[in-house]
């Protein structure tokens, strides 16, 4: 025990040593002295997430990452880093295409080029274009893990990684049969994402580097103006913005970009429903609380927009009690062709644009989808008290929301 802990102390000096040394030599190296690079001096970070994150969280840890490459960009021997999108494929939430369909781009979901504006970005067909071999290689992969023991002897929690030498990694790659790897390396890291460099520098003649599990980092600053200009280049696909204003226009008969007449709820049922009860509210309780929520807070408003993964019989369910309640029920109901263009993807994010614009959002306690309606809700310019309510369990605490205000 004692000697595993020298052994896991000592790696950890070797690797802040080595890390320094190598930082060192790549500032002398590959790009020119005023911070210019060739084409053929790029280099290419990769990453991909856990497979069972859900598409919400893998838009936060883009941020993390896509922050870490904006502020490279400002330091001289870091300018040549670009940052490859992992294409979106067998995501669990997406029943109706997940399992079957090819990997997807970003760019069928969001606005490259606004993002390209905030940060160095790249889909991975972007990059197949650029390269003239048959096979992408990656020189190496670091699969991050979490340490068994995050905190220290005094309770204390540092940022720290250590090389691992016995670990098991099976890396899928998107199924892809022409992507090749160089050397898996096991890493176990705590800590802010930018100590990812340290990891990069142990070989810094590496041109194409990716890290997996990259939930693993946390933000360098969460909620800070550099996380907002990411946030808001996050735009979306223009198809999907157009598709929900058509629906704000034809369906809720709003024409302006805060609209006065409809309140919306993101409604997160299946895996909360069954697995988080304390939390979430019963469907006679839900009905209940949005009838009372919405007499209190927006007096005449009979419009109520659903946003909802549930089950067609607890929707029909939902929708009869608040009818019942003399309430206008509205849902997007996409249609077959609507399936096919934007996909499960595209219709929740239609669903979250549609939340984002009404005079009064509900959301679902620790859903990240609702998270994301929170922020665009800020980018818009809503006031916060329209914006960060939840849905309440049918007993027990209710906790309100974090309010994250936007800083301009
Ligand atoms: N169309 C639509 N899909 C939804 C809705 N709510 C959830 N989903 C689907 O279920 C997924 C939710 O998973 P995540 O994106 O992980 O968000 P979350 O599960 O609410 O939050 P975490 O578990 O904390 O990550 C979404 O990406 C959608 O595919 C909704 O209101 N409308
Ligand atoms: C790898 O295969 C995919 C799918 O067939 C293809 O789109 C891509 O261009 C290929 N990449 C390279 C580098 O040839
Ligand atoms: C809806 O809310 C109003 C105002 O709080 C209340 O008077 C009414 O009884 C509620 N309706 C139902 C069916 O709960
Ligand atoms: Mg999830």
């Amino acid at each position: 025990m004692c000697n595993a802990k020298a052994f896991i102390f000592s790696l950890f000096i070797y690797s802040v040593l080595s890390a320094n040394t190598i930082e060192e030599g790549i500032s002398n190296g590959f790009c020119d002295a005023k911070g210019s690079c060739s084409e053929s001096d790029e280099k290419y970070l990769l990453f991909d997430v856990n497979p069972p994150e859900g598409f919400n969280l893998r838009r936060d840890v883009y941020m993390r990452f896509a922050i870490m490459l904006a502020e490279a960009r400002k330091k001289e021997n870091k300018r040549n880093w670009n940052l490859v999108l992992p294409p979106w494929y067998n995501l669990y939430h997406w029943k109706n295409d997940g399992y079957m369909s090819k990997p997807m781009p970003w760019n069928k979901f969001f606005d490259m080029n606004a993002m390209k504006t905030f940060a160095p970005v790249l889909d991975l067909y972007e990059v197949f274009q650029k390269t003239d071999a048959k096979k992408l290689h990656i020189d190496r992969v670091y699969a991050l893990q979490n340490f068994e023991e995050p905190f220290g002897p005094n309770g204390e929690f540092i940022d720290k990684w250590e090389v691992n030498n016995n670990c098991v990694y099976n890396g899928y790659y998107w199924d892809y049969d022409n992507i090749t790897v160089g050397e898996v390396v096991c890493v176990k890291f705590q800590g802010r994402i930018s100590k990812l460099w340290e990891v990069i520098m142990l070989h810094p003649n590496d041109k194409f580097v990716m890290f997996d599990n990259g939930e693993i980092p946390l933000h360098n600053y969460y909620g800070d103006r550099n996380f907002w200009n990411c946030r808001k280049s996050m735009k979306y696909n223009k198809n999907l913005v157009a598709r929900a204003k058509r629906y704000m226009e034809n369906d809720l008969n709003c024409h302006k970009e805060k609209c006065d007449n409809y309140v919306s709820v993101h409604w997160r049922r299946q895996d909360f429903a069954r697995s988080r009860k304390k939390e979430v509210p019963s469907i006679e309780g839900t009905a209940k609380q949005l009838n009372e929520s919405i007499k209190l807070h927006t007096q005449d408003i009979v419009n109520i927009f659903i946003a909802t993964d549930a089950a067609e019989n607890e929707r029909n369910t939902l929708v009869k009690l608040l009818e019942e309640m003399t309430f206008k029920v509205h849902l997007y109901l996409p249609s077959k062709e609507d399936f096919l263009q934007y996909r499960d993807g595209g219709i929740a994010i239609i669903d979250q644009i549609i939340c984002a614009h009404a005079a009064f959002f509900i959301g679902t306690h620790d859903s990240t989808f609702t998270f994301r309606i929170y922020e665009e809700r800020e980018i818009i310019g809503f006031e916060p008290h329209t914006t960060f309510n939840r849905l309440c369990p049918d007993k027990g605490r209710c906790e309100k929301p974090s309010v994250w205000k936007i800083v301009q």
